[in-house]
């Protein structure tokens, strides 16, 4: 399964088992947990999420680097000392094998996950949102590594579309010229992270697990790399209405740019000050569309297993 056999994998003994027995996995990222909520609601999500995949018969796979090794499933403790180590460097593509050379500590983003998993062979990830085309990146230059993950690593991600942070239309223009496929679930409209509609058509609609496994699978019968984007739309309680969180984004893109900050701390500077300037009322639609989409995560890697074994 592994692609790589060199790669320095270490498994948790739940995943070895989950891989001795053909369980279907769901790959977790590690960068929403120090980069992407504060503690200790991190921390509590974290589990939230395991156990929620846990409880539809898949198995959790958190994903992080720690001691020269990409963990594939981290224990309790393990998650909970990156919960709490605030310096944890963020890991994309650039990053990977650096930190493992050196023996840091590094939570991996959308785009590192899926290396990982694909190492590891897990076929389905699930979060919360992934990084796309920030808005004025025609200046900028500002287009996460995310997007060029999905285009070359077969892996299927799970996220609720992507934040108004970002610029959507361009977000969804470079993936389709990327090849990636963006599915929206249930619904013809792509989804905007805190509401289930971003006023855009999705560029493709399916509303079962059983067809986005199938989907996946068939992508690999015809050899094309590169994985598939799934955008579950939040549910609709924890919805936040736009006149509300669209103040916050323009305050923290002003704050953003009045300090200057650039690269990598783009993406956490804004998801934090966005906390702050809702007084948590997005994290609480954060968490809800997390485990929404473990929920739908674990569909589709058990469907994935069904088929495969059929
Ligand atoms: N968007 C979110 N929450 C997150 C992230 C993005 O709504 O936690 C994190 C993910 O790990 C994603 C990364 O892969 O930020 C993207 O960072 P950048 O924009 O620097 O590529
Ligand atoms: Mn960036």
């Amino acid at each position: 399964m592994t692609s790589s056999p060199d790669a320095p994998l270490t498994f948790s003994n739940e995943v070895i088992s989950a891989r001795a027995n053909a369980t279907p996995i769901v790959a977790l990222e590690s960068t929403i947990i120090t980069h992407g909520m504060p503690y200790p609601q991190n921390l509590e999500t974290a589990k939230q999420v395991e156990a929620e995949i846990r409880a539809r018969g898949a198995i959790p796979a958190t994903i992080a680097v720690m001691k020269h090794r990409i963990h594939i499933g981290l224990s309790d403790s393990e998650i909970d000392t990156l919960a709490k180590t605030p310096n944890a460097a963020k890991l994309s593509r650039a990053d990977l094998g650096t930190c493992l050379a050196t023996g840091g500590i590094g939570a991996t983003t959308v785009a590192a996950t899926m290396i990982a998993a694909h190492l590891a062979g897990i076929a389905v990830f699930a979060t919360g949102g992934i990084g796309g085309v920030h808005r004025g990146a025609e200046t900028s230059f500002d287009i996460s590594a995310d997007l060029y993950e999905l285009a070359q690593t077969p892996v299927s991600v799970v996220a609720a579309g992507a934040k108004a942070i970002l610029d959507l239309p361009k977000t969804l223009e470079v993936l389709e010229t990327l090849g990636v496929p963006v599915i929206a679930f249930g619904q013809d409209n792509f989804p905007a992270f805190w509401s289930r509609d971003a006023g855009l058509a999705a560029p493709l609609r399916m509303d079962s697990a059983h067809d986005i496994a199938a989907a996946h699978l068939m992508r690999a019968k015809l050899g094309l790399k590169g994985g598939q984007l799934i955008a579950n739309p939040i549910p609709e309680t924890f919805e936040i209405p736009q006149s509300e969180i669209n103040p916050a984004i323009e305050t923290a893109l002003t704050d953003a740019a009045n300090q200057g900050i650039a690269t990598k701390s783009v993406t956490p500077f804004l998801l934090a000050r966005i906390f702050e300037l809702t007084e948590g009322r997005s994290l609480t639609a954060n968490i809800a569309l997390v485990l929404n989409n473990a929920r739908l995560g674990a569909a589709i890697a058990t469907e994935i297993a069904l088929q495969k074994s059929a």
